[in-house]
């Protein structure tokens, strides 16, 4: 049981059909595409991670078949033979094989925690530190653009004690059917129901200081990532220049750049994502680093099925401090979850999974049913 020495590491791209369309301002889906990563190890123990995109490179620039490209050719080869267990050791071989390609590098990393855990019969937040939370309260998005539609979607996950907070997502409609978008959802569940908006960088400076007004009206917690991620001088004028916090997401992906966009003042909260650190260690730190400026944590996702969102879990269930909880709702919006026994959600919470590793076993008939096609698009 000891030898952890990696003997092979597979990434399979899933496609994973999703209850209804999603949209962003930049993209559009209908499905998700995810890459499996299964690392085995040489005492038999197989651990597993994923990697989530939105949209092919639209989101970030990694595409499942960037992913799977680089995790076979650069990542699996830097890590052959290498001890498992050996985790910081382990993430500079990768960043040494590959700049960047942070989804990538996080679902390699997700498996070997998976694979350390079960070896080991530990959860994975016991090799970050022990968790200091077994549950985590959960937002679902709204995102369909239809107001009436969405309306009623919020009412079920309320009446279900499923999600209780709502992140809207904005940017691909006009403006200001945008604000009557969220004024039609205000009046329908009433002045207590926590809104949370999401740009995904489609408006100006200009747009915003139009805009933020009618959102301090209608009583929006949080906006996040409103303008374009490189524009950090307005994304810092524009924070400076409303009562509702800013949620930097796009702005920030390494922590040199949570660092600059910290001291820059672009926003009071973080969003904390695998995709962007490109590992739980390098999460595990981006919270501390956003601490340290006195920014606030807020759980973020990307459309994850219960695989990647317990690696989230496993990280998040370990930090000090996590204010605004996680949006971890992507394994409750496919039709089908990757694995036999899913994320527990209940009363407003998601649970931690306590299993060894990340908790999850996967369904193999669900993965080879949505495994791409060899030859399909
Ligand atoms: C994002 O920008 O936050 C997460 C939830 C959602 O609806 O979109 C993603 C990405
Ligand atoms: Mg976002």
């Amino acid at each position: 049981m000891r030898d952890m020495r990696i003997r092979s590491i597979v990434a399979t791209i899933l496609e994973a059909p999703t209850i209804r369309r999603h949209k962003l301002s930049n993209t559009e889906i209908a499905h998700q595409g995810f890459v499996l990563v299964r690392v085995l190890l040489e005492n038999g123990v197989t651990g597993i991670g994923e990697a989530s995109t939105l949209g092919g490179p639209r989101w970030a620039e990694e595409s499942v078949e960037s992913i799977q490209a680089v995790i076979e050719k650069y990542l699996a080869p830097a890590l052959a033979d290498q001890n498992a267990m050996m985790f910081e050791a382990n993430a500079v071989r990768m960043s040494k094989a590959a700049t960047r390609n942070f989804a990538a590098k996080a679902a390699v990393e997700s498996a070997l925690f998976d694979a350390v855990g079960r070896t080991l019969d530990l959860p994975a937040s016991a090799l970050l530190g022990g968790q200091v939370r077994d549950r985590i309260g959960v937002i679902w998005a709204l995102a369909s653009g239809d107001s009436g539609q969405e309306l009623e979607e919020a009412r079920e996950k309320l009446r279900l004690r499923q999600h209780k907070e709502f992140k809207i997502k904005l940017g691909f409609n006009a403006p200001d059917a945008d604000v009557r978008r969220l004024q039609h959802l205000r009046a329908g569940l009433g002045d207590d129901v926590r809104l949370i908006v999401d740009v995904n960088q489609a408006w100006t400076e200009a747009l915003c200081l139009r805009l933020f007004p009618a959102l301090e009206e209608l009583g929006v917690a949080l906006i996040e990532q409103p303008v374009p991620a490189s524009q950090r001088d307005a994304m810092a004028r524009v924070a400076s220049r409303t009562r509702i916090p800013l949620l930097i997401d796009e702005a920030a992906f390494t922590n040199t750049e949570l660092a600059s966009v910290a001291s820059h003042a672009c926003g009071s909260v973080y969003s904390l994502k695998l995709v962007k650190s490109g590992g739980l260690l390098e999460l595990k730190r981006a919270a501390g680093i956003a601490q340290a400026f006195g920014i606030e944590l807020y759980g973020g996702c990307l459309l994850e099925s219960s695989i990647g969102a317990a690696a989230h879990m496993a990280v998040f269930s370990t930090l000090p401090k996590l204010e605004w909880g996680s949006e971890h709702f992507g394994p409750r919006i496919l039709v089908d979850d990757l694995v036999a026994a899913p994320l527990v959600f209940e009363d407003f919470e998601i649970h931690v999974p306590s299993g060894p590793g990340l908790g999850m076993i996967l369904d193999e008939d669900k993965v080879r049913f949505m495994a791409r096609k060899a030859g399909s698009k």
